[in-house]
């Protein structure tokens, strides 16, 4: 039957969803596009290709009788639904994606022997999940959690996976304790609260049992953990790894993202706020930004450590609860990734994404850090629960970019039609296809390792220093960050309903630094515990010797890691920044859009904000859109807000207590504000302007031109947190 194919209408699907970046061709998203469907001006059919002609009523007998079994398009349909959901990750469950590609600067054949690492000439596909990692797929983007960073390299020698994460260091140092370490996080199993939080008992009782996760705890409990965007994020591929050239010369090597817009976060009343607001703030971000064409940018970071120098260290370099600290082995910038493109379809590619920290091509390795080697089951065993079977390799974001060949079959939902006779090796009869290929060729072979042990469980007293690196970490942070940790752990801690277990935590906390200690024991109106009082390490075996597992301290000559504070970070754009304009009828029009055009010319994102939504009558009589009203605004979902001027407009917004509060609020969260000539007489009206004197992230005034620059410098520095000190403001 020859199909008729009607042409899009004006208003339709089709004609409306067009992308407005360019959508980029590689060898992933060519292989991507054969697998795609589109169903715009064609006709309905089903699964098997039957035309359908009713879609508005099952087939029943007569016009009021009951449905009849035999209608199949119904029992089809109704089938494919039942079934569409599929178990969501056992952790990192709730994520987002996009594509892009990587290009290495230099080539790095000193170190490894990967082609995507050394020929510069080419652009390696990539597709990045982001994920927190407590919470469910439907909960809030700004849980106070680590966030998960796993980028897959499609290179022509295999897929790539760099699983890693936002902070460089983790919990714990077996992979023997995951499933603890989880369990406890999770909501609690008896009533599955709390959605998305680790401010409960459960998680602190293990926690203050397990001393080695003190620095990673530091990390948690700092502003990390709230970051203010996925593209403000770093990056880290946590362990040591190995890099293999093609001597077979190894270095361990740590992995690291640089983000080319720097590192910023919220604040947590913001964090928690947003997340009432707008649950799916970072994903809603990455996909606006990567639309826009504003493509986020990270560098590919390499600390590289000699074999030589492997134990030259005051902590173990398998020890994944230590970072290398950057004054020790500067982090070298060897090449770039960008996302460029939304994915097509959110559960055929972000959802059905199967990372595994094994997919590894020749010039990397792994070493012996024990939680890595955990993880070298976990990734592909859990896939097949997930995605139901051992074919997830062949679903279409997890094909690799060359043809497959070897002599897997068969298995539930097999796509590919293996021809031939032949599933095995050695075989006479195909010629011996598929063939090994030598390691010249580029077959993959594992790092010549020496080992020479005896079978034990044990933990390496390299692994027993548990505080340095916290303490380093926390001496590090600039006083506001230092401020939000203490803040942090306070409402953590204060969450937590069994006070045997806030004691436990502050003497944990004493051992990092009695001030932090003394601080957060204040907040919760308790006293620091006596040596006598502090916890036992749990993770000493039945039969084993305390003493033998004691924490040992090691004062490491490092004080501070400039690279470990947030506010050593780039603060020379606000390109993507969301800028709110507040406005009423009788604005000075000039006034507004003025800062308007400035703030887009430098590629900020503006959005006027007024009483009520369509237009707004200016001074000058001219109408002007309005984006939002004040009922869908929210101050949290800006990085900085501007006042125009117009004596009118001033006096509707001093009226409007929607408006006071946004910018009350924007001021509690350490926010740039301006407001132009008469909009001063708004600020008069908020609860801070009484109470602040000088506060550089004020900009007010009657010159346009200097107001405006001054306000595009401010946003530049992200926050003034100097300014929440003295919690003035009760917004
Ligand atoms: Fe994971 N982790 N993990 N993890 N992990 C998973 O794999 C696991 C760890 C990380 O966007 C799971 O496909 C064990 C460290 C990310 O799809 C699972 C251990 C780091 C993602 C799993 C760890 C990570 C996962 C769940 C301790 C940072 C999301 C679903 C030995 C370096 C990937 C899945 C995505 C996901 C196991 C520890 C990062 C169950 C056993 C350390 C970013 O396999």
């Amino acid at each position: 039957m020859a199909k008729t194919k009607p042409s899009p209408k004006l208003g339709t699907e089709a004609a409306i969803d067009k992308k407005l970046a360019p959508q980029p061709e590689n060898d992933k998203t060519t292989q991507l596009a054969a697998h795609t469907a589109d169903a715009s001006g064609e006709q309905m059919n089903t699964n098997t290709g039957l035309p359908v002609n009713n879609d508005q009523n099952s087939l029943k007998a007569g016009d009021r009788g009951p449905t009849l079994l035999e209608d199949f398009i119904l029992r089809e349909k109704i089938t494919h639904f039942d079934h569409e959901r599929i178990p969501e990750r056992v952790v990192h469950a709730r994520g987002s994606g996009a594509h892009g590609v990587f290009k290495v600067y230099k080539p790095l054949s000193e170190y490894t022997k990967a082609e995507f690492l050394n020929d510069t000439g080419l652009e390696t596909p990539v597709f990045v999940r982001f994920s927190t990692v407590a919470g469910s797929r439907g909960s809030t983007d700004l849980a106070r959690d680590v966030r998960g960073f796993a980028v897959r390299f499609y290179t022509r020698q295999g897929n790539f996976d760099l699983v890693g994460n936002n902070m460089p260091v983790f919990f714990i140092q077996d992979a023997v304790k995951f499933p603890d370490l989880i369990h406890a996080v999770k909501p609690e199993p008896d009533n599955e609260i709390p959605q998305a939080a680790s401010a409960h008992d459960t998680f602190w009782d293990f926690i203050s049992l397990m001393p080695e996760s003190a620095h990673m705890i530091m990390w948690a409990m700092s502003d990390r953990a709230i970051p203010r965007s996925l593209r403000m994020m770093e990056g880290f591929g946590v362990h040591t790894f190995r890099l293999i050239n093609a001597e077979g010369k190894a270095s361990f090597v740590k992995f690291h993202w640089k983000p080319l817009l720097g590192v910023h976060s919220v604040a947590w009343d913001e964090a928690q706020n947003i997340s009432g607001k707008d649950p799916d703030f970072h994903r809603r971000d990455l996909w606006d930004a990567i639309e826009s064409g504003a493509f986020p940018e990270w560098e590919l970071g390499l600390q590289i450590i000699p074999e030589e120098d492997e134990f030259k260290y005051d902590f173990d370099l398998l020890d994944p609860t230590k970072l290398v600290p950057e004054e020790l082995v500067p982090v070298q910038r060897v090449g770039k990734l960008t996302l460029n493109r939304n994915p097509d379809n959110f559960f055929a590619e972000t959802e059905q994404i199967a990372f595994h920290l094994g997919h590894i091509v020749p010039g990397i390795d792994f070493t012996d850090d024990p939680l890595l080697q955990g993880r070298l089951f976990s990734y592909t065993d859990t896939q097949l629960t997930r995605l139901g079977g051992p074919n997830f390799q062949e679903i279409p974001i997890n094909r690799p970019i060359v043809p497959v060949y070897n002599n897997q079959r068969d298995g539930f939902m097999r796509q590919t039609i293996n021809k031939g006779k032949t599933s095995y090796n050695p075989n006479s009869l195909g010629h011996n296809a598929p063939q090994q290929v030598k390691e010249t060729a580029g077959g993959f072979v594992s790092y010549r390792e020496r080992i020479e042990a005896r079978k034990l469980r044990v933990r390496n007293k390299s692994f027993f220093d548990h505080f340095s690196q916290a303490r380093l970490f926390f001496n590090s942070q600039s006083d506001s960050e230092k401020n939000h940790l203490i803040d942090a752990l306070t409402f953590e801690l204060g969450k937590v309903k069994t006070v045997a277990i806030r004691i436990r935590m502050l003497g944990i906390l004493k051992q990092i630094d009695k001030g932090l200690a003394a601080q957060v024991a204040f907040g919760l109106g308790l006293h620091v515990p006596a040596d006598d009082e502090l916890p036992t390490n749990q993770s000493i075996p039945a039969d084993g010797d305390p003493a033998d597992y004691q924490s040992v301290q090691i004062d490491g000559s490092l004080a501070k890691s400039d690279a470990l504070s947030m506010a050593n970070t780039i603060k020379n754009t606000i390109k993507s920044r969301k800028v709110a304009i507040l406005a009423a009828d009788g604005v000075d029009a000039n006034s507004l859009s003025t800062v308007k055009q400035a703030l887009e010319a430098e590629g900020a994102v503006v959005e006027v904000i007024a009483p009520r939504q369509g237009l707004i009558t200016a001074e000058n009589n001219e109408q002007i859109e309005v984006d939002q009203s004040f009922l869908g605004a929210a101050s949290v979902l800006f990085d900085a807000v501007y006042v125009a001027g117009g004596k009118n407009a001033a006096a509707a917004l001093e009226a409007e207590a929607n408006a006071v509060h946004f910018l009350n609020e924007a001021f509690k969260h350490c926010k740039a504000i301006a407001a132009y000539k008469d909009a001063v007489q708004v600020l008069e009206a908020t609860y801070f302007r009484k109470k602040t004197a000088h506060d550089e992230g004020i900009i007010v005034g009657g010159d346009l031109k200097r107001l405006t620059s001054s306000f595009i410098h401010a946003i530049k520095q992200h926050r003034f947190w100097e300014r929440e000190k003295p919690r003035l403001i009760p917004a």
